[in-house]
Order: C-alpha cells, then sequence, then structure tokens
C-alpha cells in the first residue's frame, strides 16, 4: 500500500478521499481561528504523502535564464536567505463543488465549504532563491514550474506553474510550526492569491520556462468552461489554466438544517469571505430572508490593512440581528464584494462546469426556528 507511511490526522475532520487523503474541517472551526490550526487545515493530495528525509532534501532549480542548474539544501535556504513571513488564504479550486452536483453530476471530490483554510506562512522569497541560483531577466522565460515529490505509479510527480512575474515567495514554516507532512514537509511553494493547485508541497524541482508546466494538472485539469461543454466537447486547450480565484464567501454558522430557539435572543450569522489576486473583501452581506432584504456584516481581519493588491488572508465576518418576526424558517444568504466590485453570482446553474470548479454562488443555508 504505497499510503502506508502517510501521516496521522485529526478524527474530527471530514473525509472526501482517505486514499489519496482529502479532508476538509467542520466550518466552524473556520470562523472561530483566523488562523486555521495545521492539523484542521484542510488537506488535498493527489499522491501519497512522500517521506522526505531534510537530511537529504535537495531543492533543484534550472531553465531558462539561469547559467547552470543549482542545488540547495534545507540548510542552504534557512542560512543563505532572510526569513519572510506571509498569512496567505489557500482555496482549493474545488471548493464548494458539492453545490453544483445537485445541479448536475460534475467529475471531482465533493468538497463542502471547507477546502479553504488561512496559515501563515515563514519562509524565503523564491524570487531571492532564483537571483541567488543567477537567473537573469530578458530571455524567453515566462513561467516558473513545480514539481512535487510525489509521483504516481509510473514515477510521474504533481506539477503545477505559474506566470514568472507571480514568482513571489516559497516557504517552510506554517503558523510558527514545523511545515507538516500533509502540508508539504520539508518545502512548499506558497503564492498567495493563487488557486491551491500551484502551490506545490514537497517542492523539489524549480524550472524557469517560456512554457508552462506540461502536467497534467495545468494542462488538463483545473480549468473553468462554459456550462454548455460536457465530456465529449470539452477541448483543455481552449482554456486558460486558473490561477486566480474569483470572489467568495460562505456561512459557516448556523449549519444548514440547524434548529434555533427564537427565545427573544438574537441570530448570528458567522462565515469567511476572500477573493484571489490580492484583491481586499471591503463588504460582506447577509439576507435573513432568501435575498430580499440585506444587512452588511462586520468584517474581522486578524491584521492590519494590506497594502493595496495584497490581501493575501480572508476576513471571518459575523452579523447579529434581530429574528424575524414571523415565520418558523430562515433562509440566510452571503454575498461578499471585493476592492473591484467583483461579487459573487447569485446561483449555481450559470456557472456550473463539468469539472465543478470556480463555484462560488451565493452561500444559503436554511435554518428552522423553534418558538
Ligand atoms: N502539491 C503536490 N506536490 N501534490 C498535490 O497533490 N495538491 C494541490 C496543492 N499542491 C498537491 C500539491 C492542490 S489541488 C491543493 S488545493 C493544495 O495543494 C492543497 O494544499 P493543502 O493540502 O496544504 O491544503
Ligand atoms: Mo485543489
Amino acid at each position: 500500500d504505497p499510503y502506508a507511511s502517510d501521516p496521522p490526522r485529526h478524527p474530527a475532520l471530514k473525509i472526501n478521499s482517505l486514499k489519496p487523503f482529502n479532508a476538509e474541517p467542520p466550518s466552524e472551526i473556520l470562523s472561530e481561528n483566523f488562523l486555521t490550526p495545521n492539523a484542521f487545515f484542510f488537506k488535498r493530495n493527489h499522491l501519497p504523502v512522500p517521506e522526505v528525509d531534510p537530511e537529504r532534501y535537495r531543492l533543484e532549480i534550472s531553465g531558462e535564464g539561469l547559467p547552470k542548474a543549482v542545488s540547495l539544501t534545507l540548510e542552504d535556504l534557512k542560512t543563505k536567505f532572510p526569513k519572510h513571513t506571509v498569512t496567505a488564504t489557500l482555496q482549493c479550486a474545488g471548493n464548494r463543488r458539492s453545490e453544483m452536483n445537485k445541479i448536475k453530476q460534475v467529475k471531482g471530490l465533493d468538497w463542502g465549504i471547507a477546502a479553504i483554510s488561512n496559515a501563515q506562512w515563514g519562509g524565503v522569497r523564491l524570487r531571492e532563491v532564483l537571483e541567488h541560483a543567477g537567473y537573469r531577466h530578458g530571455g524567453a522565460a515566462q513561467h516558473v514550474q513545480f514539481e512535487g515529490l510525489d509521483k504516481d505509479v509510473s514515477g510521474t510527480p504533481y506539477g503545477a506553474s505559474i506566470p514568472l512575474r507571480k514568482a513571489l515567495s516559497d516557504d517552510g514554516d506554517m503558523n510558527g510550526e514545523e511545515l507538516p507532512r500533509d502540508h508539504g514537509f520539508p518545502l512548499r511553494a506558497v503564492v498567495p492569491g493563487t488557486v491551491g493547485a500551484r502551490n506545490v508541497k514537497w517542492l523539489g524541482k524549480i524550472i524557469v520556462s517560456a512554457e508552462e508546466s506540461k502536467s497534467h494538472w495545468q494542462q488538463n485539469d483545473y480549468k473553468g468552461f462554459s456550462p454548455s461543454v460536457d465530456w465529449d466537447t470539452v477541448d483543455f486547450k481552449s482554456a486558460p489554466a486558473i490561477q486566480e480565484l474569483p470572489i467568495q464567501s460562505a456561512i459557516t454558522e448556523p449549519r444548514d438544517g440547524a434548529l434555533l430557539e427564537r427565545s427573544g435572543e438574537q441570530v448570528t450569522v458567522r462565515g469567511y469571505a476572500w477573493s484571489g489576486g490580492g484583491r481586499e473583501v471591503v463588504r460582506v452581506d447577509v439576507s435573513l430572508d432568501g435575498g430580499k432584504t440585506w444587512q452588511v456584516a462586520t468584517l474581522r481581519s486578524g491584521e492590519d490593512a494590506p497594502p493595496l493588491g495584497q490581501a493575501w488572508a480572508w476576513k471571518l465576518w459575523e452579523l447579529s440581528a434581530p429574528f424575524p418576526p414571523e415565520g418558523e424558517q430562515l433562509d440566510i444568504v452571503c454575498k461578499a464584494v471585493d476592492n473591484s466590485y467583483n461579487m459573487q453570482p447569485d446561483s449555481v446553474a450559470p456557472i456550473w462546469n463539468l469539472r465543478g470548479v470556480l463555484s462560488n454562488a451565493w452561500h444559503r443555508v436554511r435554518v428552522s426556528v423553534k418558538i
């Protein structure tokens, strides 16, 4: 069993697939912590978790614009470069796929609303590593390809790439703890504002290139299509690889189907909101009546206001309001707005796509109210 040496995991995680291991935390955990504790951070593995000996680990860097291939040890990375930290939210392209599945079957893991988490990552800047390796601008280089140390049965590693100009940072710790095995020990690429899939874990190779990664996940997966495209007509070459993700928000509390006590109290709704590409969430609207009337939620960001275009971390939000005077049901809805005034679409069907990615419609939960 190639998965026999996978690490132990927290029993509270909701498992979507055991081998490879894919799991999300209970949604309340997300809104309880600005920084998601590592044990609860969602886990998305395509392959077995590799066992990497930190003593023998090497990061190999090569390609376009580099005078020669360079190989760095963990010690090199820790001693030759300044340490940087960045708080960045990671979201899988397939977060909330289960809502698309309800419209029409899609292919992929049936994620709920918690294939998203937030961490403070500590490590070295990719740009500084490339400069150390002697990278010179001006050639044909357009992309930075990443290769993981996790391999399928044919020996093909997980791979992805990002545009060269996005090449910002890669990292060695997570929330101040050693990077856990599930999250890429000993080194992963952290690409703030960019879809989870490009944040390559167990990073073994960096290749500066005129071309995108040739990997299956860059070329024939993680792309968006029209609702009219099906598996007979899909042409993966016709769509760009997902990099930045669209504006997103969801309700973490109460849960769909919950029973709330009226007892003269207020109803409290909590959730998360985040946008890709460093765009900052500036507002979250919440409705208790299915979208007829709206109230503005309070945003709780864990940090000082980020510089323009560098809002990498999510915002948690909360709305406390009196129960509507009548009714035994609340139809709670949320939608977020980012600083480009991008907003979420109101329903799932018009954004449905065969891979179930980019699922960011208004999030709705229906709860019962006990008189
Ligand atoms: N990197 C490697 N080497 N192998 C993988 O399977 N999965 C990707 C990305 N990096 C993956 C990888 C995907 S699709 C996502 S969403 C994120 O890692 C998940 O990161 P996490 O498990 O730390 O939450
Ligand atoms: Mo993902």
